[in-house]
């Protein structure tokens, strides 16, 4: 049996752990088993190279280092969390994954795309998402919301044009593959994201159910 993998995307505080929570109540009301989980991290050793990640530090990180770190974490969590809960049918629910990689050193650092691809396909083999919800939002509301709760991480120390590179990065490959991205306007009210949310669960159920 082979599980759902589902990811969650989008730029800085456009609701993805909030709703990522109330996905994993609503399948789990239904009696089906959800890994919560998020990237970078999800392992003790991946959370360790979060903090690397997102703790602002004097030295300028450079770009490569932190896509290397990014799919680094990414190994260590396909193999200890991801691939054994897919293993045993469960529904992976997790806060990013490689799109946010595409989105942030693509888009916003500018790293080639195709060198990625060629970290995605080393580290991942053949595994992609089953289903990608793009949590869309313009770059201030998103920016005012990660704000409100306090300081701000080594990325959400960045400027409008890297924001808005990410945002353009994700909407792109949502374009480019409707089959398997879903684009949730995420800068409406809670109750009404969640309700676009409740919409999507007759597909999510089918397809957890396979
Ligand atoms: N990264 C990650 C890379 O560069 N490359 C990669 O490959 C990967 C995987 C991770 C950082 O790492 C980078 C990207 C990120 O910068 P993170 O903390 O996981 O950082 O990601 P953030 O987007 O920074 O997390 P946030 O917590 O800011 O955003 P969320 O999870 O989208 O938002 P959430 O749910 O925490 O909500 C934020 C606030 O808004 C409120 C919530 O209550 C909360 O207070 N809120 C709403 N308010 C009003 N209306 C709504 N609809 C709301 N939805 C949520």
């Amino acid at each position: 049996m082979t599980g759902l993998f589902i990811t969650l995307e989008g730029p800085e505080g456009a609701g993805k752990s909030t709703n990522r929570e109330y996905l994993a109540e609503r399948l789990r009301a239904k009696g089906i088993e959800v890994v919560l989980t998020r990237e970078p991290g999800g392992t003790p050793l991946a959370e360790r190279i979060r903090d690397v990640l997102l703790a602002p530090v004097d030295e300028v990180m450079n770009a490569d280092t932190e896509l290397l770190l990014v799919f680094a974490a990414r190994a260590q969590h396909l193999a200890a969390v991801i691939r054994p809960a897919l293993a045993r049918g469960a529904v992976v629910l997790c806060d990013r994954f490689t799109d946010s990689t595409y989105a942030y050193q693509g888009g916003g650092r500018g790293l080639s795309l195709e060198r990625i691809a060629t970290l995605e396909t080393f580290v991942q083999g053949d595994l992609r998402p089953d289903l990608t919800l793009v949590f869309d939002l313009p770059i201030e509301i998103g920016m005012a919301r990660a704000s409100a709760r306090g300081r701000l991480d080594r990325f959400e120390l960045e400027g409008r044009v890297f924001f808005e590179a990410v945002r353009g990065a994700f909407l792109k490959r949502a374009e480019a593959d409707p089959a398997r991205y879903l684009l949730v306007d995420a800068s409406q009210p809670l109750a009404q994201v969640q309700q676009s949310l409740d919409a999507l669960l007759p597909r999510l159920l089918e397809l957890a159910r396979g």
